[in-house]
């Protein structure tokens, strides 16, 4: 079939038997993310027409102010997940604890956990800026018809059989894995149909593009700083060019098909930078390894980071393979 006229329904279908665990329900979680997308992309696109816009008056579990549009797709991407039946939990930025599904059900065949980041970049939405939701996937460690416990949650990247984004942008379009190479899918809103429109993206081995919050620089560790002086020097292809959107999905977009690298460092200020691993790290970095990229902390893979809690940070860093190991490069100089 061509890749101009194919849509994610069919891109799911077909490529169901490559994925090893072949029973569909994995494709059909798929689909229940690409349903809610829709949803939550309407309100995204008619969010300066409603007074749904503006903060909820709610503060977070990480003590940042929620915007009404973050609850909103928060509970449009639970509902959606819940109603399945292939969820046994999900945990999410917008949630403080994980939430069980179906735990007193002991008949529930229920096996892969969910954790998102509904609108992430939601800072951006009242001032017509591209955000995202993105979302990773695993398989319950724990036995499938008991109570899905925070040990499910704590699985290292490296064991996601899925991932991916949306982003809500000057098109809406939605970038998964389930480990064979990323997709990207374009949404046509007039008929509300996701089309393959990038097949197998790739990350460029290097670039030109760095994206950074350089109001932080004095609060970054020297390795990031020489780094970031090392992309603005006079010499062969550099200086590079500076793009920082404030939403990592765009950001992240738009260096995997131009060629950057994305940095969200630990600083004076946050030991951790500020990024989550479970559902902003984790899944951006499947996805750029899966397109040939790369994902750091400065010092090693994201991936095989052993997480200890649901919301905990991680240093960021992610993009062109050789990018990424330049800046792991500047981290370990800096060290001695
Ligand atoms: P959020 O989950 O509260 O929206 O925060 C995550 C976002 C990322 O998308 C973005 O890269 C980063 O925060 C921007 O933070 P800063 O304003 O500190 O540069
Ligand atoms: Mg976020």
């Amino acid at each position: 079939m061509s890749h101009t006229n194919q849509t994610l329904g069919e891109f799911i279908i077909e490529n169901q038997s490559s994925f090893k665990y072949t029973s569909g329900e994995l494709s059909r979680l798929i689909n229940s993310i690409r349903l809610a997308a829709k949803v939550v992309n309407h309100d995204v696109n008619k969010a300066g027409l409603v007074d749904i816009i503006g903060a909820a008056g709610e503060v977070n579990v990480q003590g940042e102010n929620q915007q009404k549009l973050d609850v909103y797709a928060n509970k449009k991407f639970i509902q959606t997940l819940i109603n399945r039946n292939i969820v046994c939990g999900i945990a999410s930025e917008e949630e403080d604890d994980f939430i069980a599904i179906n735990s007193q059900d002991e008949n529930h065949q229920n096996k892969y956990v969910v954790l998102i980041d509904p609108l992430d970049g939601s800072s951006n939405i009242d001032v017509n800026v591209s955000v995202g939701t993105i979302f990773s996937i695993y398989r319950r460690v724990t036995p499938v018809g008991t109570a899905v416990t925070l040990e499910d949650f704590l699985q290292p990247g490296n064991q996601q059989v899925a991932a991916g984004y949306v982003i809500y942008g000057t098109s809406t379009m939605l970038v998964y894995t389930t480990g064979a190479g990323v997709n990207g899918f374009t949404l046509n809103p007039a008929i509300g149909t996701f089309y393959l429109s990038h097949p197998n993206m790739r990350f460029p081995e290097d670039g030109k593009i760095y994206s950074v919050n350089e109001g932080n620089y004095s609060h970054f560790p020297q390795g990031v700083k020489n780094y970031i002086k090392y992309c603005q020097m006079e010499e062969g292809d550099r200086p590079y060019t500076s793009r920082y959107i404030g939403s990592m999905v765009s950001d992240i977009h738009r260096n995997m098909i131009k060629g950057g690298i994305f940095m969200y460092p630990k600083s004076s200020k946050d030991s951790n930078g500020k990024l989550r691993l479970l559902y902003e790290c984790n899944p951006m970095a499947f996805i750029a390894e899966q397109a040939y990229g790369k994902a750091s902390d400065g010092f090693g893979r994201i991936l095989d980071i052993q997480p200890t809690s649901l919301h905990e940070r991680a240093p960021f860093f992610c993009g062109s393979k050789n990018m990424v190991e330049k800046v792991e490069e500047f981290m370990r100089n800096s060290m001695s």
